[in-house]
């Protein structure tokens, strides 16, 4: 995520010399202004920071400190509403009560699912969803997959009318006690008072504490626009960017809060549950001066990750005791954490290896998926024990998960090659090593267990 913005900012930064005037802030400006614009960044946003980066730096005295933190001070600002809650923020009394709004298609059933998925798992709380869209049929079945799915609770009926399910979901709400009630509406094609109307009366009946517009990345500056018209029509609290992995530019995210006046709340770069993150203003300013996102990392992985687990494991790889059913346990939480890549691009200065990784799937690499069926061939005894694994018994697991025995040697190797560089890099000196291997890594060779 933010990759071409990042790359603007580094290039931008990286021309502002050591002995600095005023030529050398001209030069790093114009190669700011020029990058941006191509990310797609609205062009009144972009003269706008440059004017006051520029005009900041000079009164600071041109230097690289004073224009990075003068850059730093403009992204924050321009990223900032005022008042505007940081992340999601609960009402005082529950259930806090929000409406998902958005043109048909923008993503607003999958992010309905998403957002369900995150205060579920990361804050830990009880979420109903209402399904208020009852223009298709099939909308209601997809809503049901996604909600079997995550785990959460689901209320709907083909045959109600929206403000009818709307009041019926709110009521089960108060009377079972839900911390967070999402509502999913219909969207249309185009803008049309039929559906303002509509979403007015389920704005009345459902009273919300948010209002979020979901917006589709790559219509660029459309969803801008779009979502003027409905923070005008109905009013808005925020705004929820989707399909940012498909849209490489990325600058619409860097605009849109000025633009509509209405803050960017959360981003949506994926298919799958865990692909949507929160946009914190701060923390997305150290993105893109690449300095990582250190905070919303270590949110995530307390969520997903049980300390007492966590524990127990660490202490069986410094046993040298990891074994395919910890390694399986381990690939589940990975998959809580969302894609490699979004996790990569989040320590600093790992961007570069990010952008390598690409969307390195865990789930379905090659690899994964052979270890996958090796697993599933195997006795429980052998897979608590690795060693167990003689020469008949390699035959057997080959034949089992359809691979030869080649293949199985080789996963096997690299398994305990694995274990044994966990084992060392969880005792004394293991930092180091492991920035040393992650410098190896960065300079080509690639990476372990990449797909090729
Ligand atoms: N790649 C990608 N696809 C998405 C994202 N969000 C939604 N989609 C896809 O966009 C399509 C429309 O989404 P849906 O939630 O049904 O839109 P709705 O009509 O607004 O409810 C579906 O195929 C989703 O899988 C995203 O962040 N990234
Ligand atoms: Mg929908």
């Amino acid at each position: 995520m933010f990759d071409t913005l990042t790359d603007s900012f580094k290039n931008a930064i990286g021309k502002i010399r050591f002995h600095d005037d005023e030529k050398a802030l001209k030069k790093a400006t114009a190669e700011l202004k020029k990058s941006l614009l191509k990310a797609d960044v609205h062009h009144k946003v972009v003269k706008d920071l440059i004017s006051d980066v520029e005009r900041e730096t000079k009164k600071n005295g041109v230097g690289k400190e004073t224009f990075l933190k003068a850059l730093q001070e403009k992204l924050t600002d321009i990223l900032t509403i005022e008042g505007a809650p940081k992340g999601f923020t609960f009402a005082s009394k529950p259930p806090t009560v929000v409406l998902m709004i958005g043109l048909q298609g923008s993503g607003k059933t999958t992010t309905t699912g998403k957002l369900a998925y995150f205060l579920k798992e990361q804050k830990k709380k009880k979420v109903l969803i209402i399904a208020a869209d009852l223009q298709r049929l099939a909308a209601v079945e997809q809503l049901r997959q996604i909600t079997e799915q995550i785990g959460v609770d689901l209320v709907a009926d083909e045959k109600a009318t929206p403000t009818q399910i709307v009041k019926e979901g709110l009521e089960k709400a108060q009377k079972e006690l839900y911390d967070v009630v999402l509502i999913d509406t219909a969207g249309r094609l185009a803008i049309d008072e039929e559906l303002m109307e509509e979403l007015a009366e389920v704005k009345a009946v459902a009273k919300p504490d948010e209002l979020f517009y979901v917006a589709d990345a790559m219509t660029g500056q459309d969803a801008v626009r779009t979502a003027q018209t409905f923070k005008e029509k109905i009013g808005i609290t925020g705004v929820i960017l989707t399909k940012f992995d498909g849209d490489a530019k990325g600058g619409v995210a860097l605009g849109l809060s000025q633009q509509v006046g209405a803050p960017l709340r959360f981003i949506g770069a994926g298919e799958k549950m865990p692909d949507l993150e929160q946009f914190i203003p701060d923390r997305i300013v150290s993105r893109l001066m690449g300095a990582g996102d250190v905070e919303s990392l270590a949110e995530k992985a307390a969520a997903a990750i049980d300390p007492k687990e966590a524990k127990r494991m660490t202490q069986k790889i410094k046993k040298g005791q990891f074994n395919f059913n910890d390694f399986l346990d381990q690939m589940e939480q990975m998959k809580k954490l969302g894609s490699m890549k979004s996790i990569m691009g989040m320590i600093p200065g790992m961007g570069a290896m990010a952008k390598q990784i690409g969307d390195m799937d865990l789930e379905n690499s090659d690899e994964i998926r052979m270890i996958k069926a090796m697993v599933a061939s195997m006795t429980p005894k052998e897979r608590e024990n690795p060693d167990l694994l003689n020469n008949t018994r390699k035959r057997r697991i080959a034949q089992g998960a359809g691979l030869d025995q080649m293949q199985v040697n080789r996963v096997l190797k690299q398994f305990k090659n694995a274990a044994k560089m966990a084992k060392k890099l969880s005792g004394k000196g293991g930092m180091k090593q492991m920035q040393d291997l992650m410098k190896q890594m960065q300079g080509g060779g690639g990476f372990p267990g990449m797909p090729r």
